[in-house]
């Protein structure tokens, strides 16, 4: 509930009551009991409320249901994120991803708005025979949502261009992840001298954004920051921020920001973890957790804990610099512990193998020999165990 009135508060709202309720189970027509809602109507009366917030998403007909029931208008934690997402989205695909994520949203909740959305089809004129109302809106919506599918992945296929190309340069990347709020467009600036927007507020960073750094010894890297998480983040706007979410696991190396002030900063972490795992199972082995704001927290018994239970995290300020060093020690390790250097002898036949080396591992020099390629590479675990019968040494 707490997270809920930031987010409304992020959102433009001013808050003036909570309302919980216990109950057995929801209430499958009205989400919350008889009682409650004549409890919340006196209150929306006192107030003279606009808004009420529902801290879940609501079945399209509980919303209808409630919105005859009370005296203002009714939304759920679903349209609010959305809300303040088309809020923050500046670059043309975080618009577009966000648009198709409201209209998805949308789409099963039409019943009930009326004639409100026809106009997004021009109205009158443009019903096909037999048509109701209804079924033109969500015509022109599912036409919506293709086209901004379309639009979406023609952006993409731009962008996996410039992916190539950083491969074929050999960088490394490191991707920011984390709770909303947890600091991550903080330590970008301070690893690498960026200027990005930071704000105590959730959901400052929509945009993916990429950044040059250094790591100790000079080893240059990029760094990408992007999207936070939160609970119960809306399923529409995973679907919509699919590939983006895709692309920042699969780096070499996440960088897990953690919160250290928050009080529910462990079950963050399990929020976190369950996202990164619902968009790649794999990515549990190329984690390192970094608590941060050490500088809020004066907690030596809590850092005994976290030391035991968490050995090779690192304890950071990114906002005083402290620990950044001995963080950027971390991801070199982690990096060069990741890689092996390989030499083989690859014979011509290898042809698929020999691509795939090329495109994922890190090729330092081939040499056609008369029966085989003499290759010195470096390659992750995964590769390397293909290569296994090949190894020269
Ligand atoms: N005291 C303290 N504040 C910090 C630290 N790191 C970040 N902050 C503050 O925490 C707030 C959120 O920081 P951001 O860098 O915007 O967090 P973020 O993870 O990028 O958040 P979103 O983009 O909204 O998901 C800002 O007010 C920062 O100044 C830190 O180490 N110590
Ligand atoms: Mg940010």
């Amino acid at each position: 509930m707490e997270e809920l009135a930031l987010l409304a508060e992020t959102a433009g709202a001013k808050v003036v009551e909570r309302l919980i309720q216990k109950r057995e189970a929801l209430d499958p027509a009205n989400y919350i009991g008889k009682g409650k809602i004549e409890e919340l109507s006196a209150l929306v009366d006192r107030h003279s409320s606009e808004m009420v917030i529902f801290n879940d998403e609501l079945s399209p007909s509980q919303i209808r249901n409630l919105d005859q029931l009370i005296e203002a208008k009714v939304i759920d934690r679903t349209n609010l994120i959305l809300d303040i997402f088309a809020r923050r989205a500046l670059s043309k695909e975080g618009k577009l991803q966000v648009e198709l994520a409201q209209m998805q949203y949308l789409l099963p909740r039409l019943i009930g708005l009326g004639n409100q959305l026809s106009r997004l089809g021009g109205g009158i004129g443009t019903r096909g025979p037999g048509e109701t109302q209804l079924e033109v809106d969500r015509r022109v919506i599912r036409k919506r949502i293709n086209d901004l599918k379309k639009e979406i992945s023609s952006l993409r296929k731009h962008r996996a261009l410039h992916r190539q190309r950083r491969k074929r340069n050999r960088q490394n990347i490191v991707s920011l992840v984390g709770y909303t709020n947890a600091g991550k467009s903080t330590l970008l600036n301070a690893l690498t001298g960026a200027d990005l927007y930071t704000e105590d507020k959730l959901f400052a960073t929509l945009d993916p954004t990429v950044r040059r750094g250094n790591l100790n010894g000079g080893k240059e890297v990029l760094f990408t920051d992007t999207v936070g998480f939160i609970e119960k983040l809306p399923k529409q706007l995973i679907t919509a921020f699919q590939a983006t979410l895709e692309e920042l696991v699969a780096a070499d190396v996440l960088l897990h920001l953690v919160d250290l002030s928050h009080p529910e900063y462990l079950r963050q972490i399990e929020i976190v973890r369950s996202h990164l795992a619902a968009i790649d199972p794999e990515y549990y082995g190329h984690e390192i957790l970094v608590f941060n704001k050490i500088d809020l927290v004066d907690a030596i018994s809590e850092k005994a804990f976290l030391r035991r239970e968490f050995p090779s995290a690192a304890f950071i300020s990114a906002l005083t610099g402290e620990g950044i060093g001995s963080l950027k020690e971390n991801i070199t390790d982690y990096l060069n512990n990741q890689r092996c250097n390989l030499k083989l002898y690859l014979p011509y036949s290898e042809g698929k193998l020999y691509s795939e080396l090329q495109q994922y591992g890190d090729v330092q020099s081939v040499i056609s020999r008369p029966d085989h390629l003499e290759i010195i590479a470096a390659v992750d675990p995964e590769l390397a165990k293909k290569l296994d019968p090949y190894i020269a040494s």
